[in-house]
């Protein structure tokens, strides 16, 4: 049994296929997580598998239904069930996405995320599932998508390379975990060989085999950097 789970619940599944590549892939062809993509109309019973209706209030655009999403929940996740997943849902409204929000979802043992469309679901879908998950509303960043499943492929790959064996070495993913966090600022620049690539040189000091000089010389470049780039990092 995978030690880990991932149930995405879509209306475009064929959009989460980038999941079974690379660093992810390779974790769920060793069995070490499971991930599985849920169309959400399954959880339709009407003819034309209706997943939305207007908003009340008026406005503009569709809202989704709740309904199919309760359904959802309560297949993939029964009520009377002890074990129950992290609910993850994707949207502008909710609290900005971080490494620190990484690490901890690298840690849960089941992940459900919801990928809304259109203006959003109905508001009461969050407080069905909050009676008994814990549910974590996240925002990438202040723009808009057209929907929750590029969120969703975000959060994966920041999560996924922090989860305690798919790197397939623990330790530096915990070293990582550290290390992006960046202690506050931004990385130096880096560079692989040649030396010399179409009349441009690599900083000298990196060549010098002086490890002293080189961790000064990318301290100095870190600080540089987030001066100019992300001054706001600095604060404090
Ligand atoms: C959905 C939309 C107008 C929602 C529908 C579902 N950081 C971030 N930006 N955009 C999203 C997340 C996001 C997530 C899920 C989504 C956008 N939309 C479109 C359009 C109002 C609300």
């Amino acid at each position: 049994m995978p030690d880990q789970a991932v149930d995405i619940v879509t209306i475009f599944p064929e959009y989460l296929a980038p999941l079974r590549e690379s660093l992810l892939g390779r974790a769920i062809a060793r069995g070490q997580l499971r991930v599985d993509v849920h169309d959400l109309r399954s959880w339709t019973d009407d003819a034309h598998r209706t997943v939305d209706d207007t908003p009340y209030g008026g406005g503009p655009g569709m809202v989704m239904l709740a309904e199919p999403w309760a359904r959802a929940l309560d297949d993939l996740a029964p009520p009377e069930s002890s074990a129950q997943p992290r609910l993850i849902v994707p949207t502008p409204t909710g609290r900005r996405f971080t490494q620190e929000i990484a690490a901890e979802l690298a840690q849960q043992k089941w992940l459900l995320f919801a990928c809304g469309r259109y203006e959003g679901i109905d508001a009461r879908l969050t407080d069905y599932a909050g009676q008994r998950m814990v549910v974590d509303e996240i925002s990438l960043g202040d723009y808009v998508l057209c929907g929750g499943e590029v969120a969703v492929l975000v959060i994966m790959e920041a999560v996924a390379r922090l989860m305690p064996g798919v790197l397939g070495n623990a330790a530096s993913a915990a070293e990582d975990s550290f290390t992006d966090t960046v202690d506050g600022l931004l990385e130096a620049p880096v560079y692989t060989k040649p030396a010399t690539w179409r009349g441009l040189n690599v900083p000298e000091v990196l060549l010098s085999g002086h490890h002293g000089n080189i961790a000064d010389w990318r301290r100095q470049q870190s600080v540089e950097l987030t001066r100019r780039r992300r001054p706001d990092l600095l604060e404090g």
